[in-house]
């Protein structure tokens, strides 16, 4: 079977992704009329939104054919606020290509993509586009690149006529010493016998062995060669191709035997309700009308099962009836509970992981109508259901709430539930989400027998205790092994996570350690229900003896700012509250580093061109959190309130706990 290339093409907003989607799809025959961004009619940009506004909203799949090589290429959006998107789109790729504007240059979210890159030890080239836009300046970009974005980035070729209609590049050759120099001192870096012949003049290997190397430190993500052209006349595409499948490391057909390893990146629904769902298969095959058993991204969540009722090979849609084999994307149907980030089999070993940053915003959704109320409602937790990353919480006497990553995506999702589900509604003000670290150790017990009138066939007893940053909620058993069934066994880890969404003051508990310390029900009267219902009693009792503190979260940053303006600069970062760790000449500017709360990361967005001239660059990225000073803010608890129990039971009476 052809070996497949799964390839993200990844960039800040408008560098030209989708336009360069477009051209790739009809230079190499896959689409017979080439669509533009500017008429709505691209390949990619499927969604009214898209369509209508000219920006990408959701990653999309699209395949072709280069030689014997099948690539999907997947269009990601470049908007900050769909970042997550592009994350978890990482998780499935052999490689990618990083684009950026010859007019516009590196820019600050271009660095953070390329940053994200490195660390999931994705190979990536660099496609300078807009070669052909008035004020392109290919060799100013260049350098750009080498200082700011990656010092071991090599150029193939130089533009000619840059900036106008006719912009081509000329390529270079590595028979041509000149650019065989240039290669090998780019690869010595890592490579001792080139970097011995540099050093010492001696000759170098010859071109096709140079090439080899080449290819071999780009697969490895540690060179980065760089291509120029126009997503618009089509200008070096052709160069581009050869880039693609002479330098990216093709993925298959991988290990087929075990089996099937692969994870849902995307889902889409239809307007009958119906999902399909795009799955990156790394090993084994999955058959048509195969049961499968999804694990969900979420922790403690079970595992759904389901039979492929729908299956095709993306790239290979008129190979019907056929299994989707390593390597490659399937569009399936079937499972009925399809989620992004649902995974198929265990992770492979060194597989990169989506780190979701949590969304740091919350914004409460009215219906324009009060009477739809309940179709807003519905409508959002349709949408949540999709995409685990929006996340809607009901609040009582206040309508639902939404996660959000920023204002934007509010008006995707308002856009979104007006067109796709015929429902009205508008956004309050955004607030942070804070969440609350355990500061001590506290148990609780509540045993079948002991309890009140109204007590529960279960007896759960559970001790929370202070957890490792980052490490989450951990849930471990003292009790002996198989001491309860597994399906109340589940119960009882499945309720925890769900209890620990909102702790004492109604913020998410982020690290927690909780331990099940005993465990006891009837054989003939207990109920999975029993457990889910009495759980979040006695561990709200535990951790109300164990404690916890309200922390902000905190945003690590990174600045480069012009050495006129470290003053200014200095004072807007400590008067939003952030922490300046180091600050470091670099040349003409200045390196900061530290920590800033979320909640002064986009006023120093926005102040930060009119402090530095539009010089200075802020990076940020959600890393931690620390306690907030003052009185803790509390959020409203939508679970009934488990530490009083009179109002926990009416509650419980009216509606019950959460399913999953
Ligand atoms: N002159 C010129 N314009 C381009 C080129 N590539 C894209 N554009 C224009 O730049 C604008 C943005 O192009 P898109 O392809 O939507 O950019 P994108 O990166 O997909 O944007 P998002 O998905 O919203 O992040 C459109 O108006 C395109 O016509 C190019 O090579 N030359
Ligand atoms: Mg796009």
């Amino acid at each position: 079977m052809a070996p497949t290339l799964n390839i993200g093409i990844v960039a800040h907003v408008d560098a030209g992704k989708t336009s360069l989607t477009e051209r790739l799809l009809y230079d190499t025959g896959a689409i017979d009329r080439l669509g533009r961004v500017d008429a709505g009619d691209t390949r990619t940009d499927t969604g009214r939104i898209e369509r209508e506004r000219g920006i990408t909203v959701r990653a999309a799949v699209a395949p072709f054919t280069v030689g014997d090589t099948r690539v999907n290429l997947i269009d990601t959006p470049g908007h900050t606020d769909f970042v997550a998107e592009v994350e978890r789109a990482l998780t499935v790729l052999d490689g990618a290509i990083l684009v950026l504007s010859a007019v516009e240059g590196v820019q600050a979210h271009t660095r953070v993509l390329m940053r994200t890159l490195r660390e999931a030890g994705l190979p990536t080239l660099l496609f300078v586009n807009k070669t052909d836009r008035a004020g392109a300046r290919p060799d100013g970009v260049l350098a750009d690149v080498r200082r700011r974005l990656a010092p071991n980035a090599l150029p193939l070729g130089t533009v000619e006529d840059p900036g106008t209609p006719d912009a081509r590049t000329v390529p270079f050759s590595l028979d041509d010493p000149g650019f065989a120099a240039r290669a090998a001192e780019a690869l010595a870096e890592q490579d001792d016998a080139l970097l011995a012949a540099v050093v010492d003049g001696l000759p170098l290997p010859p071109a096709a062995e140079l090439a080899e190397r080449l290819a071999a430190q780009t697969a490895r993500g540690l060179v980065h060669p760089v291509l120029f052209g126009s997503a618009i006349t089509g200008a070096d595409i052709d160069a581009l191709l050869s880039a693609v499948t002479g330098l990216l490391p093709a993925a298959g057909p991988g290990p087929e035997d075990g089996e099937p390893r692969g994870t849902v990146f995307a889902v889409e629904r239809a307007p009958s309700g119906e999902k399909t769902g795009y799955l990156r298969l790394f090993s084994g095959r999955l058959e048509p009308r195969a049961r499968v058993a999804f694990d969900r991204a979420d922790p403690g969540a079970a595992p759904h099962k389901g039979r492929i009722t729908r299956l095709e090979v993306v790239g290979a849609e008129s190979d019907r009836g056929r299994a989707l084999t390593a390597g490659e994307i399937g569009r399936i149907g079937g499972p009925p509970g399809l989620r992004v980030g649902d995974r198929l089999g265990p992770p492979l070993p060194g597989a990169p992981t989506a780190r979701f940053a949590r969304p740091s915003l919350e914004s409460v959704a009215r219906p324009v109508r009060a009477a739809d109320a309940p179709r807003l409602h519905a409508a959002l937790t349709a949408l949540a259901e999709q995409d685990p990353l929006i996340r809607v919480r009901t609040v009582p006497g206040e309508g639902v709430s939404v996660l959000l990553y920023g204002e934007v995506q509010k008006e995707v999702v308002a856009a979104t539930l007006a067109g796709d589900f015929g429902v009205e509604a508008v956004f309050e003000p955004g607030r942070t989400v804070h969440t609350e670290q355990v500061t001590g150790v506290g148990e609780a017990v509540e045993a079948i027998g002991s309890q009140p009138q109204d007590g529960f066939w279960a007896t759960v007893g559970l001790r929370v205790a202070p957890a490792g940053r980052g490490e989450g909620v951990r849930f471990d058993r003292e009790v002996e092994p198989g001491a309860l069934p597994a399906a109340l066994d589940r119960a009882i880890e499945e309720t925890v996570h769900l209890t620990l969404e909102q702790g004492l003051y109604g913020w998410p508990v982020a690290d927690c350690a909780v331990t099940l310390i005993r465990s006891g029900f009837s054989s003939v009267f207990s109920t999975a229900a029993d457990f889910r219902s009495l759980t979040p009693m006695v561990l709200m009792r535990a951790l109300h003896r164990a404690g916890t503190r309200v922390h902000e979260p905190v945003h690590a940053f990174e600045a480069d700012v012009p050495a006129g303006a470290l003053g200014p600069v200095s004072a807007a970062l400590s008067r939003g509250g952030a922490h300046v760790r180091d600050a470091a000449p670099a040349g003409e500017e200045w390196h900061l580093t530290g920590e800033v709360p979320a909640r002064a990361v986009h006023p120093l967005q926005r102040a930060l061109p009119g402090l530095t001239g539009g010089e200075g660059v802020l990076l940020t990225r959600p890393a931690t959190s620390r306690p907030v000073t003052g009185t803790p803010p509390r959020r409203p608890r939508t679970d009934g309130n488990p530490l009083d129990r009179a109002e926990y039971m009416i509650w419980l009476n009216n509606a019950g706990p959460r399913k999953t």
